[in-house]
């Protein structure tokens, strides 16, 4: 597979794996949210932007519709974010940015 089709199917995969693990199907309550982030991010960089030990603030950031829980829509968003985490970390861009419930989302640089 390239490497793109890698990172779709990952995506897809884990965000399914984790919030058919109980509760709601298809939506990640906070127990299956910090069950992801402790198991599938390693890097320091982005559990410093996005981290299990902060579920309540990771939840407020997420939950856009505020249901309480993780639609993948939703999903998509926070990886979007880490993505950017790493994206401004390699080309030197940004800095602290990215934390908090404040940030805005559609921000552009
Ligand atoms: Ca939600």
């Amino acid at each position: 597979m390239a490497r793109l089709d890698q990172v779709i199917t990952n995506i897809v995969d884990i965000f399914v794996e984790y919030a058919d693990d109980g509760g709601k199907k298809r939506q990640l309550n906070k127990e299956e949210l910090k069950k992801l982030f402790e198991q599938e991010i390693q890097s320091p960089d982005l559990k410093d932007t996005i981290s299990a030990d902060d579920i309540e603030e990771a939840m407020a950031m997420l939950d856009k519709n505020h249901d309480g829980e993780v639609n993948f829509r939703e999903f998509c968003r926070c990886v979007c974010v880490l993505a950017k985490c790493y994206f401004n970390k390699r080309t030197g861009k940004g800095g602290k940015r990215g934390r908090g419930k404040d940030q805005k989302e559609e921000e552009e640089d």
